[in-house]
């Protein structure tokens, strides 16, 4: 960052300041992830400084020659990680691919099924005011009160009922395998276009450790980049080639302008490093971490949604310890352990104040912790909700936390 330090310091202390909290802190919000140095390189070459319309050999500017190279390879690489027909890399992020998705392939009001947000889904599922919910008709489905799972006797009543022209599998805040073929089939028996987002579990399916929906017969799969992939923020949809025309219209000239290539760039290193046998070894660890964690906070008395995981994230309910979801994310934050509050499945409790909260193992396992830290982890996790308010406690789990970090760097970070 010396260009940085020596024209803007003042943007350079922030940096400083976040580079240290990454290095000293526990990350575990599920959906964060640290990129490798050549993703960061990626990010900050000169791929910015282009604009490229269009698409591959079709662009309204010109000096495309090496960007047409990047984007292939990107588009290449993809395919060849999710077995897919066809694929477009120039979603900005999760939300605009999902937005480019509906706006290919729905009319204005038609009915589509997600789950509902405050059991796991996106805001881009559904939720009644964002553009989701508000131009198309979305009809949720939920989890079982008791199980807590994705009830599919359920799912298909209410698809028999109202008909959807496509629905949408795949959650932010759901620790569960996802039963592809049993959506497939009730996609099949009322017309719907079958549709994941598997903006948190690609990373994980990549590394062929979950199911692929392409092997169930899904028509569309969206994918953040930057989630257990471990790639730039960003996003890709990949589909049948039946449904590529229009997908690719949808994103440009439809929902976006010039694609960002220098986040086109770190995504083809992105396929390149999951492309790669060590990925496969990563993922796997992820789910070996995520489930080391939820032994261990069961066995602390815990109240786990579903009772633990399959993935890479855990839910936990705060209600037991007498403490809202907020006040359980301030205290571990104090203590050097960053997750996020959210809401467990029927809260009583609104989505800014709700009972739970949601963590997870990608970054955690991206610096090289493994089954004996996740033990630890989960004993300063209990020991933080459990005394919330003694500030000395909560120091002391900080710098325990802080040098057992500092002995694993997180990638392309050097204080
Ligand atoms: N914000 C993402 C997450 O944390 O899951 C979803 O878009």
């Amino acid at each position: 960052m010396s260009a940085i330090q020596a024209q803007d310091p003042t943007v350079y202390e922030i940096l400083r300041g976040e580079m240290k909290r990454q290095s000293e802190g526990l990350e575990m919000i599920p959906s964060e992830n640290y990129v490798s140095p050549a993703v960061l390189e990626a990010m900050g070459s000169i791929f910015t400084n282009k604009y490229s319309e269009g698409y591959p050999e079709k662009r309204y500017y010109g000096g495309q020659h090496f960007v047409d190279q990047i984007e292939n390879l990107a588009i290449d690489r993809a395919k060849k990680l999710f077995n897919a027909e066809h694929v477009n890399v120039q979603p900005y992020s999760g939300s605009p691919a999902n937005s480019a998705v509906y706006f290919a392939l729905l009319n204005y009001k038609d009915t589509v099924m997600g789950l509902k947000l405050d059991q796991g889904g996106h805001i881009t599922h559904g939720l009644p005011i964002s553009f989701s919910g508000k131009f198309y008709n979305f009809v949720p489905y939920f989890v079982d009160k008791d199980t807590q799972r994705i009830d599919m006797a359920e799912v298909r009543r209410i698809a028999l009922e109202c008909k959807p022209k496509l629905l949408v599998a795949g959650y932010t805040a759901y620790p569960r395998d996802i039963d592809w073929a049993g959506f497939k089939a009730i996609c099949d028996e009322v017309g719907a276009i079958a549709m994941a987002d598997i903006s948190h579990t690609a990373g994980l399916i990549a590394g062929k450790q979950l199911k692929n929906p392409f092997d169930f017969g899904f028509d569309v799969v969206t994918t953040t980049t930057h989630k257990t992939m471990r790639g730039p923020r960003s996003a890709i949809i990949m589909c049948k080639e039946k449904y590529a025309k229009a997908i690719d219209k949808a994103v440009f000239p439809g929902l976006q302008g010039g694609p960002h290539d220098h986040t086109t760039c770190a995504k083809a290193i992105c396929f390149g490093e999951a492309l790669k046998p060590e990925f496969q070894a990563y993922a796997a660890q992820i789910i070996k971490n995520s489930k080391t964690l939820a032994e261990e906070l069961n066995k602390l008395g815990w109240k786990l949604v579903t009772g633990g995981t399959d993935n890479h994230l855990l839910l936990a309910d705060m209600t037991p310890f007498g403490i809202k979801g907020m006040e359980a994310e301030d205290a571990l934050d104090f203590a050097g352990i960053t997750l996020n509050k959210n809401t467990v499945p029927y809260d009583p409790r609104g989505p800014f104040d709700p009972s739970g909260i949601r963590f997870g193992t990608p970054a955690a396992t991206t610096r090289g912790l493994k089954e004996p830290e996740m033990r630890k982890v989960a004993t300063w996790m209990n020991k933080v909700v459990r005394n919330h308010t003694d500030k000395e406690l909560l120091a002391g789990v900080k710098e325990e936390i802080k040098q057992m970090c500092l002995k694993f760097p997180v990638p392309g970070i050097s204080l």
